[in-house]
């Protein structure tokens, strides 16, 4: 008899009416057939889908060029569909979930005709562990499903592990007519099912990402109490080799995988790599909260990555064996064949193709998109954490909340107990990025760095924080970073990257009461005494302007947050209100 997943990709065949099907085992030679397909056969929009790169220099490495119009997530044509509007929340796109499938299913009729459709069966977070979520995604292009492999854990065990049962969750993946007036991201939580058509880029196309791994996450956590969250997990080993680990948050394109990948500049530190964009959270049988990271490889941001600002990151893209590294819309240098990006070097290639294949002119544009990506393995990282494939995680000592701010937030705070935290983190606001196709640079609020990726009413998502607060025996301290503070002219006023390492010192001492702080309205700032200062080299008056408060320019902050708040109603935990009432009150006089 028909597996339950069969039967489903029956079902979806009838309906999308791919040449082939074809089911993915996950192996290397496999792998190798993708890309193979991918350089001499599939096309999309007329172009192949791979080009080879050098392999001497970055070995197992292809270009993908996407469709212009296609080239970060789409928040517009994302939509979330519980049956009711009320638990999506102001936060999302909403749709009646009937209205949704008939709008999907009509532009999916017929969608993969003359393709093949992949079924990837995949598991996201570690198979032994009790969280692990079984997913099968459908897609008919060989980007994604090369993506995919190394993204998640994704092949013939996952599919033996789902055997003929019933509960997995479905990703329905075409990339369509490529066309932005028929794209759609849709969701649809009671269903356990995304259903995408329209875009084969990043978070849009790899549903086992944003869509699972968050959106979808987040609310089957707020049902079963755990957090599905933005957060990268590292480990900070000290000069005695004590290790803590914490989890960090912060917006797309706003540092997280450079954090993830941090080489110290203090001597004796280290910095061990867990996840770099998601994080699983979870309450110990002991009481504290416990971090996982559900996925198996980096989608990070390439402009910016360079020997001197991230060399873990550079030296895991050319160690590409077992599994590829995939370069999304870089710029291509015609010499060498090797991938080039904004910083990768100080000076232009003299012969450089532009992310869209056309001979690049300086001056006129970027050369490579700025939201151009890198896709590799986990594995090829030579900082990943021995607790890296531990199904228990790691116990977390503290939680980062941040953003993208050039002026008002300071480099380091922390908040005064767990309630006031989330509080601070439910008004927080960053600057808009690449990451997402919309203007970049306005400042909007972003609780938790979740705005894109909560799957339900936000309101509910921060009395959902304050409940597992209160379940904690032990609640981490949350502290908040920014490392895009500007000065007058400017410039970013903290140097950054193996510098972060002085705050994350500075945090982990202050988890342990052996750092000093001030107390300001709005948390608590380092005392300067107890900041490593050591070997820095900017003055320190410029380490106390990033420290500054200015308390008399907090109005706009407090107006954006309470319109922010007023949108949820009665969804608003009255707690949050009462510690904006404490802010407001200490701000005004
Ligand atoms: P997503 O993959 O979209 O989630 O992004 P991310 O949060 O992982 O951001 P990433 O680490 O890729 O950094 C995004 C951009 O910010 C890159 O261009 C980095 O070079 C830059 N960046 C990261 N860390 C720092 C920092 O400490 N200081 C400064 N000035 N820039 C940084
Ligand atoms: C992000 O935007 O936060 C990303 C890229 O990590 S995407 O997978 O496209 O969402
Ligand atoms: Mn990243």
């Amino acid at each position: 008899m028909a597996s339950e997943v069969e039967k489903w990709v029956e079902e979806v065949a009838r309906q999308t009416e791919p040449k082939a099907v074809h089911w993915c085992d996950g192996s290397e030679q496999e792998a190798r057939r993708l890309i193979e397909i991918g350089i001499k056969e599939e096309k999309i929009d007329g172009k192949p889908v791979f080009t080879e790169l050098n392999h001497t220099k970055w070995p197992n490495s292809y270009l993908h060029r996407s469709h212009p119009s296609d080239v970060a997530r789409t928040e517009n044509l994302t939509f979330i569909c519980h049956s009711s509007k009320e638990t999506t929340g102001p936060n999302n796109n909403w749709m009646a979930p009937e209205e949704a499938k008939k709008i999907m299913s009509r532009l999916s009729r017929g969608c993969m005709k003359g393709r093949t459709m992949y079924v990837l069966p995949f598991v996201m977070g570690d198979p032994d562990s009790s969280s692990a979520k079984l997913c099968v995604q459908v897609t008919d292009t060989s980007y994604v499903a090369l993506s995919m492999r190394i993204m998640t854990r994704m092949g013939s065990t996952a599919l033996n592990r789902i055997g003929k049962q019933s509960g997995f969750i479905k990703g329905l993946h075409s990339i369509g007519a490529l066309d932005p007036a028929r794209r759609f991201i849709m969701h649809f939580p009671e269903d356990n099912l995304v259903w995408s058509i329209g875009s084969g880029y990043g978070g849009n196309a790899l549903l086992g990402k944003k869509c699972i791994s968050l959106r979808l996450a987040s609310w089957m956590g707020f049902n079963e109490g755990w957090l599905a969250e933005h957060m990268i997990i590292i480990g900070i080993e000290d000069p005695k080799g004590n290790i803590d680990y914490l989890v960090a948050a912060l917006p797309s394109a706003c540092g997280k995988t450079n954090l993830a990948m941090l080489r110290s500049s203090l001597p004796g530190y280290k910095v061990w790599t867990l996840g770099d964009d998601i994080a699983w959270l979870r309450i110990g049988e002991d009481g504290r909260l416990w971090a996982s990271n559900p996925e198996m490889g980096f989608f990070g941001v390439a402009p910016g990555t360079s020997p001197n600002t991230n060399p873990v990151m550079v030296e895991t893209l050319k160690a590409g064996t077992f599994y590829p590294t995939i370069f999304t819309n870089t710029a291509l240098d015609t010499d060498t064949s090797e991938p080039w990006w904004e910083d990768l070097t100080s000076a232009y290639p003299p012969h450089l193709l532009d992310w869209q294949g056309n001979k690049f002119i300086p001056g006129q544009n970027k050369a490579a998109h700025p939201n151009s990506r890198f896709t590799a393995s986990v594995l090829q990282c030579a900082t990943l954490s021995k607790k890296f494939n531990d199904p228990a995680g790691v116990p977390i000592s503290g939680i980062i909340l941040g953003g993208r701010r050039s002026n008002l937030i300071p480099l380091v705070y922390e908040s005064f107990d767990w309630q006031h935290g989330v509080f601070s983190g439910a008004m927080m606001g960053s600057e808009t990025t690449a990451a997402a196709a919309h203007k970049t640079g306005i400042l909007r609020r972003d609780p938790m760095a979740m705005l894109p990726f909560c799957g339900y009413n936000m309101g509910d998502y921060f009395s959902h924080w304050l409940k597992i607060g209160k379940k904690l025996r032990k609640a981490p301290k949350i502290f908040f970073v920014n490392w895009f503070r500007k000065d007058a002219d400017g410039k970013f006023l903290w140097p950054g990257f193996g510098e972060n390492i002085r705050v994350l010192k500075w945090i982990i001492e202050r988890t342990k009461e052996i750092s000093g702080a001030k107390e300001t309205h709005i948390g608590l700032v380092p005392d300067i005494k107890s900041f490593e200062l050591d070997g820095l080299n900017i003055p320190k008056e410029n380490v106390e302007k990033t420290f500054s408060i200015d308390e008399g320019k907090w109005d706009n902050e407090l107006n954006e947050a309470e319109s922010f708040f007023e949108k949820f109603g009665p969804h608003m935990p009255a707690e949050l209100h009462e510690e904006f009432d404490i802010l407001e009150k200490k701000l005004k006089l």
